[in-house]
Protein backbone atom coordinates (compact mmCIF):
# COMPACT_ATOMS: atom_id res chain seq x y z
CA UNK A 1 0.00 0.00 0.00
CA UNK A 2 1.35 3.34 -0.69
CA UNK A 3 3.20 6.09 1.99
CA UNK A 4 -0.16 8.02 2.44
CA UNK A 5 -1.98 5.42 3.39
CA UNK A 6 1.02 3.78 5.65
CA UNK A 7 0.89 7.31 7.63
CA UNK A 8 -2.47 7.48 7.81
CA UNK A 9 -2.78 3.83 9.31
CA UNK A 10 0.27 4.26 11.38
CA UNK A 11 -1.41 7.23 13.16
CA UNK A 12 -5.01 5.95 14.18
CA UNK A 13 -2.41 2.94 15.54
CA UNK A 14 -0.44 5.67 17.62
CA UNK A 15 -4.15 7.20 19.04
CA UNK A 16 -5.33 3.91 19.82
CA UNK A 17 -2.57 2.57 21.79
CA UNK A 18 -1.87 5.52 23.59
CA UNK A 19 -5.74 5.73 24.98
CA UNK A 20 -5.06 1.72 25.71
CA UNK A 21 -2.42 2.77 27.81
CA UNK A 22 -3.85 4.96 30.02
CA UNK A 23 -7.50 3.25 29.82
CA UNK A 24 -5.91 0.46 31.04
CA UNK A 25 -3.98 1.68 33.79
CA UNK A 26 -7.34 3.55 35.04
CA UNK A 27 -8.64 -0.16 35.21
CA UNK A 28 -6.16 -1.33 37.28
CA UNK A 29 -6.80 1.63 39.74
CA UNK A 30 -10.65 0.36 39.58
CA UNK A 31 -9.89 -3.17 41.14
CA UNK A 32 -7.63 -1.81 43.63
CA UNK A 33 -10.49 0.51 45.10
CA UNK A 34 -12.96 -2.10 44.80
CA UNK A 35 -10.82 -4.20 46.95
CA UNK A 36 -10.29 -0.97 49.28
CA UNK A 37 -6.45 -1.18 48.77
CA UNK A 38 -6.20 1.91 46.98
CA UNK A 39 -7.43 5.73 48.11
CA UNK A 40 -7.68 8.02 45.32
CA UNK A 41 -6.51 11.54 46.12
CA UNK A 42 -9.12 14.04 46.83
CA UNK A 43 -9.27 15.35 43.06
CA UNK A 44 -10.08 12.23 41.95
CA UNK A 45 -12.44 9.92 41.89
CA UNK A 46 -13.91 6.49 41.36
CA UNK A 47 -16.73 7.80 38.80
CA UNK A 48 -14.06 9.54 36.59
CA UNK A 49 -11.98 6.71 36.69
CA UNK A 50 -14.54 4.77 35.50
CA UNK A 51 -15.63 7.38 32.83
CA UNK A 52 -12.29 7.61 31.50
CA UNK A 53 -11.52 3.60 31.74
CA UNK A 54 -14.61 3.18 29.58
CA UNK A 55 -14.28 6.08 27.16
CA UNK A 56 -10.33 5.41 26.13
CA UNK A 57 -11.11 1.55 25.67
CA UNK A 58 -14.46 1.19 24.27
CA UNK A 59 -14.37 4.07 22.21
CA UNK A 60 -11.24 5.50 21.51
CA UNK A 61 -8.95 2.33 21.46
CA UNK A 62 -11.48 0.18 19.24
CA UNK A 63 -12.79 3.19 17.20
CA UNK A 64 -9.21 4.59 15.97
CA UNK A 65 -7.71 0.71 15.84
CA UNK A 66 -10.84 0.35 13.08
CA UNK A 67 -9.98 3.06 10.96
CA UNK A 68 -6.20 2.33 10.89
CA UNK A 69 -7.31 -1.18 9.98
CA UNK A 70 -9.83 -0.26 7.39
CA UNK A 71 -7.31 1.94 5.47
CA UNK A 72 -4.38 -0.34 5.34
CA UNK A 73 -6.88 -3.25 3.95
CA UNK A 74 -8.89 -1.31 2.11
CA UNK A 75 -6.09 0.23 0.03
CA UNK A 76 -4.77 -2.80 -0.19
CA UNK A 77 -7.30 -4.41 -2.02
CA UNK A 78 -8.88 -1.69 -4.61
CA UNK A 79 -6.21 0.13 -4.83
CA UNK A 80 -4.37 3.46 -2.96
CA UNK A 81 -6.62 6.78 -2.13
CA UNK A 82 -7.15 9.48 -4.88
CA UNK A 83 -5.69 13.26 -3.16
CA UNK A 84 -9.16 14.21 -2.53
CA UNK A 85 -9.87 11.00 -0.41
CA UNK A 86 -6.22 11.26 1.45
CA UNK A 87 -7.49 14.91 2.02
CA UNK A 88 -10.68 14.03 3.66
CA UNK A 89 -9.31 11.45 5.53
CA UNK A 90 -6.41 13.47 7.41
CA UNK A 91 -9.22 16.19 7.66
CA UNK A 92 -11.52 13.45 9.44
CA UNK A 93 -8.33 11.59 11.43
CA UNK A 94 -7.97 15.77 13.05
CA UNK A 95 -11.63 16.43 13.79
CA UNK A 96 -11.89 13.00 15.65
CA UNK A 97 -8.65 13.57 17.78
CA UNK A 98 -9.54 17.22 18.32
CA UNK A 99 -13.38 15.72 19.47
CA UNK A 100 -11.33 12.82 21.37
CA UNK A 101 -8.93 15.42 23.24
CA UNK A 102 -11.38 17.73 24.48
CA UNK A 103 -13.90 14.89 25.72
CA UNK A 104 -10.97 13.26 27.51
CA UNK A 105 -9.55 16.60 29.18
CA UNK A 106 -13.30 17.16 30.52
CA UNK A 107 -12.68 14.01 32.11
CA UNK A 108 -9.78 14.55 33.62
CA UNK A 109 -10.45 17.46 34.80
CA UNK A 110 -13.69 15.91 36.59
CA UNK A 111 -16.12 17.85 34.37
CA UNK A 112 -17.57 14.83 32.99
CA UNK A 113 -17.76 11.64 35.71
CA UNK A 114 -21.06 10.25 33.45
CA UNK A 115 -19.56 6.96 32.53
CA UNK A 116 -19.55 6.05 29.00
CA UNK A 117 -23.20 6.00 28.55
CA UNK A 118 -23.72 9.38 30.09
CA UNK A 119 -27.44 9.17 31.37
CA UNK A 120 -29.32 12.00 32.04
CA UNK A 121 -30.00 13.09 34.85
CA UNK A 122 -26.20 12.76 35.45
CA UNK A 123 -25.01 16.01 33.55
CA UNK A 124 -21.31 16.86 31.95
CA UNK A 125 -19.75 20.26 30.85
CA UNK A 126 -21.45 21.04 28.07
CA UNK A 127 -17.85 20.65 26.27
CA UNK A 128 -17.64 17.33 26.68
CA UNK A 129 -20.92 16.97 24.57
CA UNK A 130 -19.38 18.59 21.79
CA UNK A 131 -16.20 16.61 22.20
CA UNK A 132 -18.21 13.44 21.75
CA UNK A 133 -19.96 15.43 18.63
CA UNK A 134 -16.99 16.21 16.78
CA UNK A 135 -15.24 12.93 17.27
CA UNK A 136 -18.45 11.30 15.45
CA UNK A 137 -18.50 13.73 12.96
CA UNK A 138 -14.74 13.11 12.53
CA UNK A 139 -15.25 9.39 11.96
CA UNK A 140 -18.39 10.77 9.31
CA UNK A 141 -15.90 12.55 7.08
CA UNK A 142 -13.05 9.93 7.42
CA UNK A 143 -16.02 6.90 6.96
CA UNK A 144 -17.23 8.91 3.64
CA UNK A 145 -14.13 9.05 2.08
CA UNK A 146 -14.04 5.77 2.48
CA UNK A 147 -16.83 5.13 0.86
CA UNK A 148 -16.00 7.65 -1.76
CA UNK A 149 -12.67 5.68 -2.35
CA UNK A 150 -14.64 2.31 -3.15
CA UNK A 151 -17.81 4.25 -5.06
CA UNK A 152 -14.73 4.71 -7.38
CA UNK A 153 -13.22 1.45 -7.74
CA UNK A 154 -16.96 0.03 -8.58
CA UNK A 155 -17.35 3.29 -11.04
CA UNK A 156 -14.35 2.02 -12.83
CA UNK A 157 -15.25 -1.74 -12.77
CA UNK A 158 -18.55 -1.29 -13.34
CA UNK A 159 -20.53 -4.78 -12.81
CA UNK A 160 -17.60 -6.37 -10.65
CA UNK A 161 -17.66 -7.73 -7.66
CA UNK A 162 -15.82 -5.86 -5.19
CA UNK A 163 -13.47 -7.82 -3.14
CA UNK A 164 -14.77 -9.36 0.53
CA UNK A 165 -12.44 -7.04 2.61
CA UNK A 166 -13.85 -3.58 0.80
CA UNK A 167 -17.15 -5.04 0.87
CA UNK A 168 -16.92 -5.85 4.45
CA UNK A 169 -15.64 -2.20 5.35
CA UNK A 170 -18.12 -0.41 3.43
CA UNK A 171 -21.21 -2.21 5.14
CA UNK A 172 -18.97 -1.68 8.81
CA UNK A 173 -19.27 1.85 7.86
CA UNK A 174 -23.11 2.23 6.83
CA UNK A 175 -24.07 0.46 10.01
CA UNK A 176 -21.83 3.07 11.74
CA UNK A 177 -23.25 5.73 9.94
CA UNK A 178 -26.92 5.00 10.50
CA UNK A 179 -26.08 3.82 14.20
CA UNK A 180 -24.63 7.43 14.84
CA UNK A 181 -27.51 9.51 13.87
CA UNK A 182 -29.54 8.44 17.19
CA UNK A 183 -26.24 9.79 19.23
CA UNK A 184 -26.05 12.75 16.90
CA UNK A 185 -29.42 13.73 17.98
CA UNK A 186 -29.58 13.24 21.88
CA UNK A 187 -26.21 14.93 21.74
CA UNK A 188 -26.84 18.18 19.76
CA UNK A 189 -30.37 18.67 20.67
CA UNK A 190 -30.67 17.43 24.14
CA UNK A 191 -27.83 17.14 25.74
CA UNK A 192 -25.92 20.47 24.62
CA UNK A 193 -28.46 22.67 25.02
CA UNK A 194 -29.26 21.60 28.43
CA UNK A 195 -25.86 21.42 29.62
CA UNK A 196 -24.91 24.95 28.59
CA UNK A 197 -27.87 25.90 30.28
CA UNK A 198 -29.98 26.68 27.25
CA UNK A 199 -32.73 24.51 28.25
CA UNK A 200 -34.08 23.74 32.01
CA UNK A 201 -35.12 20.01 31.30
CA UNK A 202 -34.31 17.05 29.36
CA UNK A 203 -36.60 14.41 27.87
CA UNK A 204 -34.64 11.44 30.14
CA UNK A 205 -36.62 8.40 28.20
CA UNK A 206 -36.01 10.12 25.10
CA UNK A 207 -32.18 10.34 25.49
CA UNK A 208 -31.62 6.74 27.01
CA UNK A 209 -33.80 5.63 23.88
CA UNK A 210 -31.46 7.52 21.44
CA UNK A 211 -28.82 6.73 23.19
CA UNK A 212 -29.39 2.54 22.88
CA UNK A 213 -30.54 3.17 19.45
CA UNK A 214 -26.85 3.92 19.35
CA UNK A 215 -25.94 1.99 22.20
CA UNK A 216 -26.24 -1.49 20.74
CA UNK A 217 -25.19 -1.21 16.25
CA UNK A 218 -22.09 0.38 18.57
CA UNK A 219 -20.99 -3.39 19.91
CA UNK A 220 -21.52 -4.59 16.30
CA UNK A 221 -18.97 -1.57 14.87
CA UNK A 222 -16.40 -3.10 17.59
CA UNK A 223 -17.08 -6.75 16.56
CA UNK A 224 -17.44 -6.94 12.73
CA UNK A 225 -13.86 -5.61 12.19
CA UNK A 226 -13.27 -8.74 14.24
CA UNK A 227 -14.60 -10.94 12.43
CA UNK A 228 -13.33 -9.57 9.19
CA UNK A 229 -10.18 -10.79 10.26
CA UNK A 230 -11.56 -13.87 11.47
CA UNK A 231 -13.55 -14.30 7.91
CA UNK A 232 -10.62 -12.45 5.48
CA UNK A 233 -7.14 -13.10 7.42
CA UNK A 234 -7.05 -16.53 9.71
CA UNK A 235 -7.98 -18.40 6.24
CA UNK A 236 -4.58 -16.53 4.86
CA UNK A 237 -2.96 -17.66 7.99
CA UNK A 238 -3.88 -21.14 8.56
CA UNK A 239 -3.12 -21.85 4.76
CA UNK A 240 -6.70 -21.64 3.44
CA UNK A 241 -9.04 -20.05 1.66
CA UNK A 242 -12.47 -18.14 2.91
CA UNK A 243 -14.90 -20.66 3.20
CA UNK A 244 -17.92 -19.14 1.32
CA UNK A 245 -18.12 -15.30 -0.16
CA UNK A 246 -21.49 -15.38 0.08
CA UNK A 247 -21.99 -16.15 3.54
CA UNK A 248 -19.96 -13.63 4.64
CA UNK A 249 -21.31 -11.40 2.75
CA UNK A 250 -24.84 -12.18 4.14
CA UNK A 251 -23.46 -12.16 7.28
CA UNK A 252 -22.88 -8.35 7.33
CA UNK A 253 -25.69 -7.80 5.28
CA UNK A 254 -27.65 -9.04 8.35
CA UNK A 255 -25.35 -7.27 10.55
CA UNK A 256 -26.87 -3.86 8.77
CA UNK A 257 -30.44 -5.29 9.06
CA UNK A 258 -30.90 -6.10 12.67
CA UNK A 259 -28.38 -4.16 14.72
CA UNK A 260 -30.25 -1.13 15.00
CA UNK A 261 -33.70 -1.78 15.93
CA UNK A 262 -32.93 -4.08 19.13
CA UNK A 263 -31.35 -1.18 21.68
CA UNK A 264 -35.02 -1.27 23.95
CA UNK A 265 -33.13 -4.77 25.11
CA UNK A 266 -30.91 -2.57 27.47
CA UNK A 267 -33.64 -0.87 28.48
CA UNK A 268 -36.01 -3.66 29.90
CA UNK A 269 -36.63 -2.44 33.02
CA UNK A 270 -37.51 0.93 32.28
CA UNK A 271 -41.29 1.95 33.07
CA UNK A 272 -41.58 4.07 29.90
CA UNK A 273 -41.34 1.95 27.42
CA UNK A 274 -44.27 -0.25 26.44
CA UNK A 275 -43.73 -4.51 26.78
CA UNK A 276 -45.42 -5.14 23.20
CA UNK A 277 -42.34 -3.05 22.36
CA UNK A 278 -39.58 -4.39 24.27
CA UNK A 279 -41.04 -7.99 23.38
CA UNK A 280 -40.65 -6.84 19.46
CA UNK A 281 -37.31 -5.78 20.05
CA UNK A 282 -36.47 -9.27 21.84
CA UNK A 283 -37.78 -11.08 19.24
CA UNK A 284 -35.31 -8.75 16.29
CA UNK A 285 -32.37 -9.72 18.72
CA UNK A 286 -32.89 -12.94 18.21
CA UNK A 287 -32.49 -12.44 14.56
CA UNK A 288 -29.23 -10.66 15.04
CA UNK A 289 -27.68 -13.66 16.64
CA UNK A 290 -28.38 -15.46 13.63
CA UNK A 291 -25.01 -13.59 11.48
CA UNK A 292 -22.97 -14.56 14.41
CA UNK A 293 -24.45 -18.39 14.21
CA UNK A 294 -23.48 -18.40 10.55
CA UNK A 295 -19.85 -16.57 11.41
CA UNK A 296 -19.26 -19.69 14.17
CA UNK A 297 -20.11 -22.77 11.42
CA UNK A 298 -18.21 -20.78 8.57
CA UNK A 299 -14.96 -20.60 10.81
CA UNK A 300 -15.05 -24.09 11.91
CA UNK A 301 -15.53 -25.13 8.02
CA UNK A 302 -12.51 -23.21 7.13
CA UNK A 303 -10.81 -25.01 9.97
CA UNK A 304 -11.95 -28.41 8.97
CA UNK A 305 -11.50 -27.73 5.52
CA UNK A 306 -8.10 -26.73 5.20
CA UNK A 307 -7.34 -29.26 7.86
CA UNK A 308 -8.52 -31.50 5.63
CA UNK A 309 -6.95 -30.69 2.56
CA UNK A 310 -3.35 -30.77 4.73
CA UNK A 311 -4.39 -34.27 5.47
CA UNK A 312 -6.09 -34.48 8.65
CA UNK A 313 -8.34 -38.08 8.91
CA UNK A 314 -10.19 -38.20 11.54
CA UNK A 315 -13.33 -36.47 12.82
CA UNK A 316 -10.95 -33.89 14.64
CA UNK A 317 -7.61 -34.52 13.03
CA UNK A 318 -7.85 -31.18 11.38
CA UNK A 319 -7.36 -29.53 14.95
CA UNK A 320 -3.34 -30.19 15.25
CA UNK A 321 -3.30 -29.50 11.42
CA UNK A 322 -4.12 -25.46 13.12
CA UNK A 323 -0.93 -23.06 13.31
CA UNK A 324 -0.62 -22.74 16.94
CA UNK A 325 2.92 -21.77 16.84
CA UNK A 326 2.00 -18.64 15.17
CA UNK A 327 0.59 -16.07 17.19
CA UNK A 328 -1.25 -13.88 15.05
CA UNK A 329 -3.46 -17.02 14.74
CA UNK A 330 -3.54 -17.83 18.01
CA UNK A 331 -4.27 -15.16 19.86
CA UNK A 332 -7.45 -14.75 17.62
CA UNK A 333 -8.18 -18.19 18.44
CA UNK A 334 -8.50 -17.57 21.75
CA UNK A 335 -10.67 -14.27 21.16
CA UNK A 336 -13.00 -17.03 19.30
CA UNK A 337 -13.16 -19.66 22.34
CA UNK A 338 -14.11 -16.20 24.74
CA UNK A 339 -16.97 -15.13 22.33
CA UNK A 340 -18.67 -18.65 22.86
CA UNK A 341 -19.64 -17.44 26.75
CA UNK A 342 -19.66 -14.44 25.60
CA UNK A 343 -22.40 -14.51 23.02
CA UNK A 344 -24.35 -16.97 25.09
CA UNK A 345 -24.05 -14.60 28.27
CA UNK A 346 -25.65 -12.14 25.28
CA UNK A 347 -28.19 -14.48 24.65
CA UNK A 348 -29.13 -14.80 28.15
CA UNK A 349 -29.24 -11.22 28.63
CA UNK A 350 -31.24 -10.77 25.90
CA UNK A 351 -33.92 -13.03 26.55
CA UNK A 352 -36.47 -10.32 28.10
CA UNK A 353 -37.25 -11.71 31.66
CA UNK A 354 -33.71 -13.15 32.28
CA UNK A 355 -32.32 -10.10 31.87
CA UNK A 356 -34.52 -8.71 35.30
CA UNK A 357 -32.01 -11.26 36.81
CA UNK A 358 -28.90 -9.53 35.48
CA UNK A 359 -29.92 -5.91 34.60
CA UNK A 360 -27.62 -3.68 36.49
CA UNK A 361 -25.37 -6.04 37.95
CA UNK A 362 -21.66 -6.89 37.36
CA UNK A 363 -22.96 -9.61 35.34
CA UNK A 364 -23.01 -7.67 32.96
CA UNK A 365 -19.68 -6.14 33.41
CA UNK A 366 -18.10 -9.56 33.07
CA UNK A 367 -20.18 -9.82 29.81
CA UNK A 368 -18.74 -7.16 28.27
CA UNK A 369 -15.19 -8.19 28.89
CA UNK A 370 -16.09 -11.52 27.45
CA UNK A 371 -17.00 -9.61 24.62
CA UNK A 372 -15.60 -6.28 23.65
CA UNK A 373 -12.53 -7.26 26.36
CA UNK A 374 -11.21 -10.39 25.10
CA UNK A 375 -12.64 -11.49 21.40
CA UNK A 376 -12.51 -8.10 20.08
CA UNK A 377 -9.24 -6.82 21.82
CA UNK A 378 -7.64 -10.20 21.38
CA UNK A 379 -8.52 -10.15 17.62
CA UNK A 380 -6.90 -6.44 17.82
CA UNK A 381 -3.59 -7.92 19.42
CA UNK A 382 -3.88 -10.80 16.80
CA UNK A 383 -3.60 -7.92 14.17
CA UNK A 384 -1.58 -5.55 15.33
CA UNK A 385 1.81 -7.83 15.77
CA UNK A 386 1.65 -7.81 12.01
CA UNK A 387 -0.52 -4.49 10.56
CA UNK A 388 2.35 -2.33 12.52
CA UNK A 389 5.54 -4.58 11.04
CA UNK A 390 3.63 -4.43 7.94
CA UNK A 391 3.31 -0.51 7.56
CA UNK A 392 6.48 0.22 9.05
CA UNK A 393 8.64 -2.17 7.13
CA UNK A 394 10.24 -3.89 10.32
CA UNK A 395 10.82 -7.44 11.26
CA UNK A 396 8.78 -8.90 13.52
CA UNK A 397 11.95 -10.59 15.19
CA UNK A 398 11.52 -13.92 17.58
CA UNK A 399 12.07 -12.33 20.77
CA UNK A 400 8.47 -10.02 20.22
CA UNK A 401 6.90 -13.45 19.55
CA UNK A 402 7.55 -14.91 22.59
CA UNK A 403 6.87 -12.00 24.23
CA UNK A 404 3.48 -11.79 22.34
CA UNK A 405 2.91 -15.13 23.24
CA UNK A 406 3.49 -14.00 26.75
CA UNK A 407 0.87 -11.05 26.13
CA UNK A 408 -1.94 -13.18 25.08
CA UNK A 409 -1.70 -15.82 27.52
CA UNK A 410 -1.21 -13.27 30.47
CA UNK A 411 -4.45 -11.56 28.91
CA UNK A 412 -6.66 -14.20 29.17
CA UNK A 413 -5.90 -15.46 31.97
CA UNK A 414 -6.82 -12.23 33.43
CA UNK A 415 -9.66 -11.85 31.66
CA UNK A 416 -10.85 -15.68 32.82
CA UNK A 417 -10.13 -14.78 36.81
CA UNK A 418 -12.00 -11.08 36.65
CA UNK A 419 -15.10 -11.87 34.56
CA UNK A 420 -15.97 -14.93 35.88
CA UNK A 421 -15.68 -13.07 39.34
CA UNK A 422 -17.63 -10.48 38.39
CA UNK A 423 -20.54 -13.10 36.53
CA UNK A 424 -20.96 -15.29 39.50
CA UNK A 425 -20.75 -11.42 42.22
CA UNK A 426 -23.77 -10.70 39.80
CA UNK A 427 -25.90 -13.63 39.95
CA UNK A 428 -25.95 -13.29 43.43
CA UNK A 429 -26.68 -9.69 42.99
CA UNK A 430 -23.97 -7.29 43.52
CA UNK A 431 -24.83 -3.78 41.65
CA UNK A 432 -22.45 -2.03 39.00
CA UNK A 433 -21.69 1.34 38.76
CA UNK A 434 -21.17 2.03 42.39
CA UNK A 435 -17.64 3.17 43.92
CA UNK A 436 -18.71 1.16 47.51
CA UNK A 437 -16.63 -1.98 47.03
CA UNK A 438 -18.07 -3.11 50.27
CA UNK A 439 -21.84 -2.09 49.72
CA UNK A 440 -21.15 -0.14 53.12
CA UNK A 441 -20.85 -3.55 54.91
CA UNK A 442 -23.68 -4.76 53.97
CA UNK A 443 -24.06 -8.24 55.92
CA UNK A 444 -25.68 -9.75 52.56
CA UNK A 445 -23.14 -8.04 50.65
CA UNK A 446 -20.17 -9.05 52.69
CA UNK A 447 -21.02 -13.59 51.96
CA UNK A 448 -21.30 -12.45 48.53
CA UNK A 449 -17.28 -12.04 48.50
CA UNK A 450 -16.72 -14.91 50.60
CA UNK A 451 -15.86 -17.35 47.53
CA UNK A 452 -12.70 -18.53 45.33
CA UNK A 453 -14.16 -16.39 42.17
CA UNK A 454 -16.44 -13.89 43.86
CA UNK A 455 -13.88 -12.59 45.34
CA UNK A 456 -13.05 -9.02 45.28
CA UNK A 457 -9.10 -10.41 45.60
CA UNK A 458 -9.87 -12.35 42.42
CA UNK A 459 -10.92 -9.27 40.28
CA UNK A 460 -7.67 -7.86 41.25
CA UNK A 461 -5.54 -10.21 40.99
CA UNK A 462 -7.22 -10.70 37.44
CA UNK A 463 -6.88 -7.14 36.50
CA UNK A 464 -3.59 -6.75 38.04
CA UNK A 465 -2.37 -9.60 35.65
CA UNK A 466 -4.50 -7.79 32.72
CA UNK A 467 -2.43 -4.47 33.65
CA UNK A 468 0.85 -6.50 33.07
CA UNK A 469 -0.36 -7.56 29.68
CA UNK A 470 -1.46 -4.30 28.64
CA UNK A 471 2.10 -2.82 29.38
CA UNK A 472 3.87 -5.88 27.65
CA UNK A 473 1.64 -4.71 24.35
CA UNK A 474 2.46 -1.51 24.82
CA UNK A 475 6.32 -2.63 24.80
CA UNK A 476 5.54 -4.73 21.66
CA UNK A 477 4.08 -1.91 19.95
CA UNK A 478 6.43 0.90 20.47
CA UNK A 479 9.33 -1.87 19.66
CA UNK A 480 7.51 -2.72 16.57
CA UNK A 481 6.43 1.26 15.82
CA UNK A 482 10.08 2.51 16.10
CA UNK A 483 13.34 0.47 17.23
CA UNK A 484 12.75 -3.32 15.52
CA UNK A 485 15.57 -3.43 12.13
CA UNK A 486 14.18 -2.67 9.57
CA UNK A 487 13.49 -5.75 7.21
CA UNK A 488 16.31 -5.62 3.79
CA UNK A 489 14.28 -8.02 1.90
CA UNK A 490 11.38 -8.77 0.75
CA UNK A 491 11.04 -12.22 1.83
CA UNK A 492 12.17 -10.66 5.46
CA UNK A 493 9.42 -8.31 5.07
CA UNK A 494 6.16 -8.95 7.36
CA UNK A 495 2.55 -9.05 5.06
CA UNK A 496 -0.80 -8.22 4.80
CA UNK A 497 -2.26 -11.65 5.18
CA UNK A 498 -5.50 -11.39 2.67
CA UNK A 499 -7.21 -14.46 1.89
CA UNK A 500 -8.37 -15.58 -1.34
CA UNK A 501 -12.66 -15.07 -1.98
CA UNK A 502 -14.24 -17.17 -4.80
CA UNK A 503 -17.05 -14.52 -6.32
CA UNK A 504 -17.64 -16.44 -9.15
CA UNK A 505 -21.17 -17.87 -7.38
CA UNK A 506 -21.55 -14.86 -5.33
CA UNK A 507 -25.05 -13.14 -6.12
CA UNK A 508 -24.80 -9.73 -7.56
CA UNK A 509 -27.90 -8.48 -5.41
CA UNK A 510 -25.81 -8.81 -1.94
CA UNK A 511 -24.16 -5.94 -3.17
CA UNK A 512 -27.46 -3.74 -3.50
CA UNK A 513 -26.64 -1.26 -1.06
CA UNK A 514 -29.93 1.09 -1.30
CA UNK A 515 -32.07 -2.44 -0.99
CA UNK A 516 -30.43 -3.26 2.59
CA UNK A 517 -30.89 0.58 3.68
CA UNK A 518 -33.66 0.77 2.71
CA UNK A 519 -35.33 -2.26 4.67
CA UNK A 520 -32.97 -1.14 7.82
CA UNK A 521 -34.47 1.78 7.79
CA UNK A 522 -37.93 0.17 7.72
CA UNK A 523 -37.23 -2.13 10.34
CA UNK A 524 -35.89 1.09 12.46
CA UNK A 525 -39.08 3.07 11.99
CA UNK A 526 -41.04 -0.37 12.55
CA UNK A 527 -39.64 -0.98 16.12
CA UNK A 528 -38.92 2.68 17.16
CA UNK A 529 -41.19 5.45 15.40
CA UNK A 530 -44.20 4.44 17.42
CA UNK A 531 -42.23 4.27 21.32
CA UNK A 532 -40.72 7.23 20.43
CA UNK A 533 -43.67 9.38 19.51
CA UNK A 534 -45.38 8.58 22.65
CA UNK A 535 -42.24 8.94 24.82
CA UNK A 536 -42.57 13.10 23.05
CA UNK A 537 -45.91 13.27 23.22
CA UNK A 538 -46.73 11.44 26.76
CA UNK A 539 -44.12 12.85 28.76
CA UNK A 540 -45.45 15.76 30.31
CA UNK A 541 -43.18 17.44 33.31
CA UNK A 542 -43.39 15.56 35.85
CA UNK A 543 -43.98 12.15 34.86
CA UNK A 544 -40.91 9.88 35.00
CA UNK A 545 -39.87 10.34 31.59
CA UNK A 546 -39.56 14.12 31.70
CA UNK A 547 -38.51 15.63 34.62
CA UNK A 548 -36.57 19.32 35.11
CA UNK A 549 -33.23 18.62 37.06
FE1 LIG B 1 -24.00 -7.54 24.65
C1 LIG B 1 -25.02 -5.53 27.30
C2 LIG B 1 -27.17 -8.82 24.40
C3 LIG B 1 -23.05 -9.38 21.89
C4 LIG B 1 -21.13 -5.67 24.39
N1 LIG B 1 -23.21 -5.91 25.65
C5 LIG B 1 -23.78 -5.26 26.73
C6 LIG B 1 -22.90 -4.21 27.16
C7 LIG B 1 -21.83 -4.22 26.30
C8 LIG B 1 -22.03 -5.31 25.38
C9 LIG B 1 -20.65 -3.26 26.30
O1 LIG B 1 -29.96 -8.21 25.50
C10 LIG B 1 -23.12 -3.28 28.36
C11 LIG B 1 -23.79 -2.01 27.99
C12 LIG B 1 -23.93 -1.15 29.23
O2 LIG B 1 -22.94 -0.50 29.61
O3 LIG B 1 -25.00 -1.15 29.84
N2 LIG B 1 -24.93 -8.89 23.42
C13 LIG B 1 -26.22 -9.27 23.48
C14 LIG B 1 -26.49 -10.25 22.44
C15 LIG B 1 -25.32 -10.42 21.73
C16 LIG B 1 -24.35 -9.54 22.35
C17 LIG B 1 -27.78 -10.95 22.17
N3 LIG B 1 -22.40 -7.55 23.41
C18 LIG B 1 -22.20 -8.38 22.33
C19 LIG B 1 -20.97 -8.06 21.68
C20 LIG B 1 -20.42 -7.00 22.39
C21 LIG B 1 -21.34 -6.70 23.46
C22 LIG B 1 -20.43 -8.75 20.46
C23 LIG B 1 -19.17 -6.25 22.17
C24 LIG B 1 -18.35 -6.41 21.19
N4 LIG B 1 -25.73 -7.26 25.68
C25 LIG B 1 -26.92 -7.85 25.38
C26 LIG B 1 -27.97 -7.32 26.28
C27 LIG B 1 -27.36 -6.38 27.11
C28 LIG B 1 -25.95 -6.36 26.70
C29 LIG B 1 -29.39 -7.68 26.33
C30 LIG B 1 -28.01 -5.53 28.19
C31 LIG B 1 -27.91 -6.16 29.52
C32 LIG B 1 -28.46 -5.26 30.59
O4 LIG B 1 -29.40 -5.67 31.26
O5 LIG B 1 -27.96 -4.16 30.80
C33 LIG B 1 -25.13 -11.33 20.53
O6 LIG B 1 -24.66 -10.56 19.45
C34 LIG B 1 -24.22 -12.49 20.78
C35 LIG B 1 -24.20 -13.48 19.63
C36 LIG B 1 -22.97 -14.33 19.67
C37 LIG B 1 -22.92 -15.65 19.54
C38 LIG B 1 -21.59 -16.34 19.65
C39 LIG B 1 -21.08 -16.95 18.34
C40 LIG B 1 -19.72 -17.50 18.54
C41 LIG B 1 -18.67 -17.35 17.71
C42 LIG B 1 -17.35 -17.93 18.08
C43 LIG B 1 -17.06 -19.25 17.43
C44 LIG B 1 -15.78 -19.80 17.97
C45 LIG B 1 -14.95 -20.62 17.32
C46 LIG B 1 -13.70 -21.04 17.97
C47 LIG B 1 -15.23 -21.12 15.96
C48 LIG B 1 -24.12 -16.47 19.32
C49 LIG B 1 -18.80 -16.63 16.41
C50 LIG B 1 -13.75 -22.50 18.33
C51 LIG B 1 -13.17 -22.67 19.65
C52 LIG B 1 -13.33 -23.73 20.47
C53 LIG B 1 -12.71 -23.71 21.82
C54 LIG B 1 -14.13 -24.93 20.14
Amino acid sequence: IGRHEKKLSLSYIGVAYAAFLIGTFCGLMQVFIRNNALKLPSWLDYYQILTAHGVLLALIYTTYFIFAFFIAGISKSIGNFSPGVTFASWAGFWVTTFGTVLATVMIISGKASVLYTFYAPLKASGWYYVGLALFIIGTWISGFAIIGHYAGWKKQNKGAISPLFAFMTVATLILWIIACLGVVATVVFQYIPWAFGWTKTINVELSRTLFWYFGHPLVYFWLLPAYMAWYVIVPNIIGGKVFSDSLARLAFVLFILFSMPVGFHHQMVEPGIGSFWKFLQTVLTFMVIIPSLMTAFSIFAVFETTGRDMGAKSLFGWFKKLPWRDVRFTSIFIAMAFFIPGGAGGIINASFQLDEAVHNTLWVVGHFHITVGTPVAMTFMGLTFWLIPYLTGRKFTAALKRLAFIQIFTWSIGMFLMSTSQHILGLMGAPRRTAYAGYNGNPQAKEWFDGLFSNHVTMAIGGSILFLSAAILIYIVLVSLFISPKAEHEKDAVQFPMAESDVSRTPKFLENWGLWIGISLTLILFAYAIPVLHMIQHAPPGSPGFKTW
